[in-house]
């Protein structure tokens, strides 16, 4: 075969991909025998071209993929789409373009490219979220856990996009905006469906401490997302009348020190409560609070507004009489939308009670003494009780421990947990989605509860629909403009009904394809059982960290109910999760077309082919870390795939027949030596996920393979063709194209990556030669390179014999010997 001499990656690049795919190197169950591993990437969403961010984490996963194969596993490493979402209907609406039509082009083009990256995916079992083959188990699994009571219609104030013209999760609101289209998000209240994730916030909590592989950020995130407090429910008497204010507290130990009592404006007491001269003023703060967001309301920095309700409560510890107030930072769906506040202890408290002259009484006191009075600012850590009677001295913990049975004993209230999470609503008003299986029939379900369709009746097909009605939504759900859809007989009494016509938030679709992937032709169920058996739970997992707390917390749930179900045996669907970096322009900002900073992959694989690119986003930082985009850095990664082939042509005739099977020595064994240092370090870089020194070393391995001098004999020819054949294989998970055509061209058979990794031998790993400095009384005199396993005597006589030494010692006794293995030798002499 005639060998290019020059690198022309696009060529090379072409053929191997064309060759992969016509062999199957990748499918599932090439090792069917053997240890398994599944290697999955956060699915995309199709946005029409990669970027380089989507490059990056493919890379990531693709090093371990191929990595994983030459170890000789049964590795499945699948790829498909999150095809469903607001991007393309948005995009409709902006190019009236169907979505569907939009998403298909996306979904081609998307493939395209990523076979030019030359990523190593079983094709075979790519998904698409958006066809009926897939969201049909949405659909099932929607009866099923509905059937489970984890599905439920409820009324709830909703985050509603005003841009969007959805509602949106909490998850997706940033500082009271969308977080995908920037606009102003607005409450509105409004009956939807919602999953009951908060029947597992505990389960949840308690497993993050086994996810032992997991980012501890990702892990923080998710305990401060599920935000579980202890703490106590405490009653507070009203002043002239039976009811009494149940308030939510973790910090029952300062009760001593509540001054007042704060209901949220929702609260059902507040009409009962409030006194006539107050009346006016409440109503109108209660009106005001109604428009803010909660988002609005709880911002840290945000105005803290109050109002008097005229009404008294009683603290029943100390009998107490407290003015009753109202203010917009406590919510009313959290805890019991009631607290005592205690200004001393709680900043935002502190903040209030400044505001409106409340009574501010300490009651804890640091471990080092009381803080000098009036107080300049809350102090909120844990203490020791202070003008509290009897509980003076006692510690926060103490206090906490011992009130909480009392209050228990006394039927004044009770401990108890509470979490920050919330249930997950899911109900989605837009067109690009999964249509959810119920109907609504007014003689049947008047509390418009939903009728379930039967299992036998999925698909329920999102129906065509013509642009311009996507396109005039305009807050109202698509669907609903669709009469052929909407109408429909009631599954019970078979009179006419309405179809549902939200559809579920696409998180849905990212909560199970993964099991999916196993076996995406299925019909009779959502995923092969055995299949997930076999393959689950996903070993390496690779995504943005921005999925903290929504995918990364729904798809826990999910297959904590998928376990339930019967339909995997794991509660954890992800073994060791990877979060990558950001991509950044060269400016340092994060790369993006609004920046004018953006680098098309497209362009530099044209220009530098893909092996080159893998290696520059591999290179530039480790996996976890943000990179910056440079150019010059790129030219370097190609220099150096230049460089590679070029070493390889330079030796290939001289070095490709050469055969040796003695022990080697001299120059040969150096070159030997160099490459079996270099597959350590790799295959090192690799398991401790640090792929820039990966590459690194790779590249003083191919100086140390330049700076040889050229083989001539026969073993060193052998050694040669040791070293570019195990450069090929480690290079592999790196630059895949490059390897497969050296591999090729020494005449090896198939590809790198059904060939096994190289293995390294310890002792041909540590340096050959060791440097002793030798000194005379404590003066430098000369340096020498000696055999690692020289013994002390050896290395004296060597020592000895160096002339500039000799010349020191000459007619002198030597008195003593210092010798330090493989570092100095020092003569005393007199
Ligand atoms: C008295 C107190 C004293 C509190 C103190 C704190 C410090 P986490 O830990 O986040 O669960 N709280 C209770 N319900 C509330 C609501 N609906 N809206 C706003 N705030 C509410 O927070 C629990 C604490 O938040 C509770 O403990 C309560 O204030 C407040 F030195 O009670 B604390
Ligand atoms: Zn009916």
């Amino acid at each position: 075969m005639a060998i290019n001499e020059h690198y022309e990656p696009s060529a090379m690049e072409q053929k191997w991909q064309k060759r992969w795919a016509e062999k199957q190197v990748f499918r599932m169950s090439r090792h069917a025998h053997k240890e398994k591993k599944y290697v999955l990437e956060m699915l995309p969403y199709p946005s029409g071209h990669l970027h380089m961010g989507h490059v990056r984490v493919y890379a990531i996963g693709d090093v371990y993929a191929r990595y994983y194969w030459m170890r000789g596993m049964d590795v499945v490493h699948p790829m498909g789409f999150d095809a469903f979402g607001l991007p393309a209907e948005n995009a409709a609406i902006k190019d009236g373009v169907h979505p569907a039509t939009r998403t298909a082009e996306n979904v081609a083009s998307f493939r395209k490219e990523m076979m030019a990256m030359g990523y190593a995916y079983d094709w075979a079992l790519e998904l698409d979220t958006s066809q009926a083959e897939y969201y049909r188990w949405n659909q099932w699994f929607f009866l099923h856990m509905r059937k489970m009571g984890l599905v439920y219609r409820r009324t709830a104030k909703l985050n509603w996009c005003t841009g969007c013209l959805t509602v949106i999760a909490n998850e997706q609101v940033v500082e009271g905006h969308c977080e995908r289209c920037d606009s102003a998000v607005v409450d509105k209240d409004m009956r939807e469906w919602a999953f009951r994730i908060t029947r597992y916030s505990q389960a949840l909590l308690d497993a993050l401490d086994g996810l032992s592989e997991w980012p501890e950020r990702i892990l923080t995130a998710q305990r401060n997302w599920i935000g579980r407090s202890e703490g106590a429910l405490v009653d507070f008497a009203v002043e002239g009348s039976q009811q009494s204010i149940r308030v939510f507290t973790t910090r029952l130990d300062t009760i001593r020190g509540c001054t007042y009592v704060v209901l949220a404006p929702e609260h059902p007491f507040v009409g009962d409560l409030v006194k006539e001269a107050q009346a006016k003023e409440v109503a109108a703060f209660v009106e005001k609070a109604a428009k803010q967001s909660k988002v609005e309301r709880t911002d840290e920095k945000g105005v803290k507004e109050g109002v008097f309700t005229g009404a008294y409560a009683v603290n029943p510890f100390n009998k107490e009489r407290i003015p009753i107030w109202l203010a917009n930072f406590v919510l009313a769906d959290y805890g019991t939308g009631a607290v005592m506040s205690v200004p001393a202890h709680d900043f935002r408290d502190f903040a209030f009670a400044q505001q409106y002259g409340l009574p501010i009484r300490t009651v804890i006191h640091p471990p080092q003494g009381a803080p000098p009075e009036p107080l300049q600012e809350a102090f909120v850590d844990d203490g020791v009780l202070a003008n509290s009677e009897e509980a003076d001295g006692w510690t926060s913990a103490e206090a906490r421990q011992r009130w909480g049975l009392w209050l228990e004993e006394q039927g004044l209230g009770e401990r108890t947990v509470n979490y920050r999470q919330r249930d997950w609503g899911f109900s989605r008003q837009r067109y690009w989605g999964t249509p959810i299986p119920v109907v609504y029939c007014k003689r049947c379900d008047p509390q418009e509860e939903g009728i379930d369709l039967e299992a036998s009746q999925l698909p329920l097909l999102l129906p065509p629909i013509d642009t311009q009605a996507v396109i005039q939504g305009h807050g109202e759900p698509p669907l609903a403009k669709v009469p052929s859809f909407v109408n429909t007989p009631c599954p019970q009494c078979g009179g006419p009904a309405r179809r549902e016509v939200d559809t579920m938030d696409t998180f849905v679709d990212s909560c199970w394809y993964y099991a999916r992937y196993l076996s995406p032709q299925f019909e009779e169920g959502p995923f092969e059982v055995d299949k997930a058996r076999r393959y689950l739970p996903v070993d390496i997992y690779v995504g943005g960290p921005e999925h903290a707390t929504m995918h990364l917390l729904y798809f826990r749930f999910w297959c904590r109910v998928m376990k339930q179900m019967g339909l995997v045996d794991m509660d954890e669907p992800v073994k060791r999760l990877i979060t990558q970096g950001i991509v950044n322009g060269s400016d340092g900002r994060k790369m993006s077309k609004r920046w004018g900073n953006f680098v098309p992959p497209l362009e530099i694989i044209g220009k530098y082919g893909a092996d080159s690119l893998r290696l520059f986003v591999l290179f530039a930082a480790p996996p976890e870390r943000d990179m910056n985009w440079n150019d010059e850095q790129i030219e370097g990664t190609f220099r150096f795939a230049k460089r590679v082939w070029a070493l390889a042509v330079a030796h290939l005739e001289n070095v490709k027949s050469a055969q040796w099977t003695q022990p080697f020595e001299g120059a040969a064994l150096e070159v030997v030596r160099a490459t079996h240092k270099c597959i350590k370090h790799v295959t090192q870089a690799i398991e401790r996920l640090s792929f820039n020194t990966a590459i690194a070393g790779m590249m003083s391995f191919l100086n140390t393979l330049y700076a040889a001098p050229p083989p001539t004999t026969e073993q060193e020819k052998a050694a040669m063709r040791f070293a570019l054949k195990s450069l090929a294989l480690v290079l592999t998970p790196f630059a895949p194209h490059l390897s497969d055509e050296i591999w090729e061209a020494l005449g090896e058979q198939g590809c790198t990556v059904e060939a096994p990794w190289p293995d390294f031998e310890e002792a041909l790993v540590e340096d050959a030669l060791v440097s002793y400095v030798v000194q005379v009384n404590g003066k430098l005199r000369a340096e020498l390179h000696l055999p690692l396993d020289a013994g002390e005597e050896a290395v004296c006589e060597a020592a000895k014999a160096e002339p500039k030494v000799a010349a020191h010692l000459k007619g002198k006794t030597v008195k003593k010997c210092v010798f330090v293995p493989r570092r100095l030798v020092n003569f005393v002499v007199a």
